[in-house]
């Protein structure tokens, strides 16, 4: 739906001056409450609305002068102005003055949570012919106009982020990721904010400080940096066992995402969708990555850290500028109200889930991204989300983590922008035209006519009006409430482990060692034991006896000898929340490192290459050194990367090409030994052609059967040789579906975190 063709219902409503009145979107031009308009000259919102409003505040220096601020050109902006040339500096030099200032005012507090992140633009579009099981059409559920339409699409920026670092921290660190998306609709800006994990720590908003204080570096030393793993973390888990269930995902792969593409996101809270007849129903937002979701490994994330701390942001850029856009799909599990007491949990408890096993996840549209931001500051750093932008047809909950949302954020910009009009700044202004009486404050940018800036007014013809419903007003369910004052938690939120429980259940054993490992290290880190036996007999012995004792035998926690009083003893399992059921069978995007020297076997290279390519791979070429590298046969490649810029930490595969003098010139290089038995260590698929099978032999990996002589293991591990030429097309094929499979958790169950 359009703004021009909206239906009579969302007219404005009829008074003397309705005449003047603009649509709802600014893109006739006239009477533009918002500066900056926005869409077509017809008012249709699409994909491209946001890159043109913000394209009447780029600015581009290709071949212009130098000026200062304030446009004068400026001569020399090496040389303060001086009395005498090794004389004092004078206070006239007003471009000094000026660089300087600028300068020492140029950085603004950091996102208290979440103060690392990335961003990207793209566009929201509905699916065309939606699952929607019992519903025929996405408005039986929610009148949200941006949902309707599968020709429209709704710009979107999204910001990924982690929550516990500051601005500068790795990008690796095991920890939630924020997956925050802003909707420009064209009946205003809807956040959705949520995580890549579907519950949350605690049930109310007042414990978020005392959360975020335990979390994040001790208050005394201000150690560690982007960390859970140390004492004031585990002791406010361990006294709140509401903790648990997020605490078993924040111990899983799902805190060392491989990719911010290849993550689910989840909006966390129960919602509400409305419908124009009124009828509500409860809702849970799921973002579904194209991709799949894939992890990464702990060593691997330790070393990443220290090789590439911008591992997760450079990957989102690099597939953009490289024409592959990160695609989710939106969806939703709906609860009709009546239903809402059904379930063995609170709905309105963030630390639950609605198992997909109870509700499947509808899809109703998908979010591409599809362009980087131009300056990091103007865009990633100032974007500022918050749960309360909601349009009409999403409601909120009474969910008291939610409630306490709506308060925080608004607030939180206070304290960054230093003023109310940070929704002024052009990656947060939206696409919707604004029309109010607020016109003041610091750094008010628009210019708002007319004299009367209150209500009633007689002076202005009482504009702007207030709309009603039916002309698109945004109108609170008008939910009924009765309650006496109370400070207490519901009898409803007191149960903590079932689904702690459940999570555990439905991993794979890998899975459930990486756990166990990761629960190791955390809690080795902590100093005091009686914080250690805390969370295992309190917290872990209630989710499983078998988890709390693998746990307990890491970490000098004599294992407990009965499972917890208030362990449930059900044996349900979701396959949903596993995430290697949820890797698909596609290579797209995946990074292969080919490692070569002079005299590599040019048809080995030319063919995987191009098959790999045509899987939408992305193919590096790895050498000792960088520059051209000559095939056997004459061909040549250029070196992507070179042994002292690439690590195997760095890529999704190996492979190695035969060619004896390539072959024997690696064979000599310590750093490619270390590559291919990285890459095995962190099980993933290796590849070797021809005399590269040869490699493998001399970094002599475990229990492979490199020489084929049927001296090993002939159960499937991910490394696939070939060494009969007219064998390749089955190697390819074979070497593919490797990649798709991601790691191969089979080579050592034991040995997770590698
Ligand atoms: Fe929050 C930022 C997600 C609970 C208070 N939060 C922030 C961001 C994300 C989330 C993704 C970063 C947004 C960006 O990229 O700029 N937060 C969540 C989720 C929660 C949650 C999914 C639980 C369901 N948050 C939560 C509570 C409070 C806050 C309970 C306070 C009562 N969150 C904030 C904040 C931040 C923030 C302090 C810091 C920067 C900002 O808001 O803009 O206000």
């Amino acid at each position: 739906m359009t703004a021009d063709d909206s239906p009579d219902d969302r007219e404005p409503k009829a008074t003397d001056s309705d005449a003047d009145r603009a649509p709802r979107t600014d893109g006739s031009g006239t009477d533009s409450g918002s500066a900056g308009t926005s869409d077509d000259a017809d008012g249709e919102i699409d994909s491209d609305s946001k890159h043109e409003q913000l394209e009447e505040v780029r600015e581009n220096a290709e071949g212009e002068y130098l000026t200062t601020d304030h446009g004068v050109r400026v001569t020399d902006t090496d040389n303060s102005l001086k009395a005498g040339e090794r004389g004092p500096t004078i206070m006239e030099d007003f471009h000094f003055r000026e660089k300087m200032t600028q300068f020492d005012h140029e950085s603004i507090p950091e996102r208290v949570v979440h103060a690392r992140g990335t961003g990207a633009h793209g566009y929201f579009q509905p699916y065309e012919d939606p699952d929607l099981g019992e519903y025929d059409d996405v408005s039986e559920l929610t009148k949200a106009s941006f949902l309707q339409d599968p020709d429209q699409k709704t710009p979107v920026f999204t910001r990924f982020s982690t929550v516990v670092g500051s601005r500068g921290s790795a990008d690796t660190v095991r920890d939630v990721r924020g997956f925050a998306t802003k909707f420009y609709t064209e009946d205003g800006n809807w956040d959705l904010v949520g995580n890549n994990m579907p519950p949350f720590f605690i049930q109310d908003a007042m414990e978020f400080p005392d959360l975020v204080h335990a979390i994040k570096p001790e208050p005394d030393d201000a150690i560690p940096q982007a960390a859970s793993a140390h004492d004031t973390f585990w002791d406010f888990a361990s006294l709140k066992p509401e903790t648990t269930h997020m605490l078993m995902w924040l111990l899983s792969g799902r805190a060392l995402p491989r990719a911010f593409r290849m993550m689910q996101g989840f909006g966390v809270h129960t919602f509400r969708l409305v419908n124009e007849e009124g009828e509500s129903r409860f809702v849970k937002f799921h973002w579904t990555p194209k991709l799949g979701t894939n992890q990464l490994v702990w060593d691997e994330t330790q070393k990443i850290a220290g090789n590439n701390p911008d591992f997760n942001r450079e990957d989102l850029y690099d597939v953009i500028d490289e024409g592959y856009a990160p695609e989710w799909e939106l969806g939703v599990q709906i609860v009709e109200e009546d239903e809402a007491d059904r379930f063995d949990f609170d709905l309105l408890d963030p630390t639950k889930i609605i198992p997909e096993t109870e509700v499947p996840v509808r899809p109703i549209g998908k979010m591409v991204l599809n362009e980087r931001p131009d300056n990091f500051f103007a865009e990633v750093e100032q974007v500022a989300f918050h749960p309360g932008n909601v349009v009409p047809g999403i409601d909120f909950s009474n969910d008291p983590l939610l409630q306490g949302r709506l308060f925080s954020y608004q607030d939180t910009q206070l304290n960054r922008f230093g003023s109310a009009n940070w929704d002024e700044i052009p990656i947060n202004r939206p696409i919707a035209e604004r029309h109010n009486n607020q016109r003041a404050g610091f750094m008010r940018q628009e210019i708002n006519e007319g004299k009367a800036s209150y209500k009633p007014n007689s002076i202005g013809d009482d504009d702007p009006q207030e709309a009603t419903e039916a002309e698109g007003g945004y109108e609170h369910r008008a939910e009924r409430v009765d309650g006496r004052k109370i400070r207490n938690r519901s009898e409803s939120f007191q149960e903590h482990f079932s689904q702690a429980r459940l999570f555990w259940n439905s991993m794979t054993e890998p899975e459930k060692q990486h756990i166990v490992e990761a629960a190791r290290f955390e809690l080795g880190k902590v100093e005091r034991t009686e914080i250690r036996e805390r969370t295992v007999y309190d917290l872990f012995n209630n989710v499983d006896h078998e988890f709390a004792k693998r746990v307990a035998e890491g970490i000098g926690v004599e294992p407990p000898e009965e499972p917890g009083d208030e362990m449930p003893t059900h044996d349900r399992e979701d396959p949903s929340l596993s995430m290697e059921n949820r890797t698909p069978e596609t290579i797209e995007t995946r990074k292969i490192a080919v490692l070569l020297d002079d005299g590599f076997e040019d048809d080995h290279v030319s063919r995987t290459v191009s098959a790999l390519e045509e899987e939408n791979a992305r193919v590096k070429i790895v050498a000792p050194a960088f520059g051209e590298r000559e095939g056997a046969d004459g061909e040549t490649v250029e070196a992507d990367e070179s042994l002292s810029t690439a690590e195997s930490v760095l890529f999704d595969a190996v492979l190695v090409p035969g060619g004896g003098d390539s072959v024997d010139a690696l064979e000599k290089q310590g750093d490619v030994r270390h590559f291919v038995e990285e890459a095995f260590k962190h099980k993933k698929p290796i590849g070797a052609l021809g005399e590269g099978t040869e490699l493998l032999e001399s970094v002599d990996l475990p229990d492979v059967d490199v020489a084929g002589d049927g001296e090993g293991p002939t159960e499937p591990t991910g490394v696939v040789t070939c060494r009969d030429d007219g064998e390749l097309d089955a190697f390819l094929e074979e070497f593919v579906d490797a990649i798709a499979e991601h790691r191969h958790w089979e080579r050592d169950s034991t040995d997770v975190s590698a």
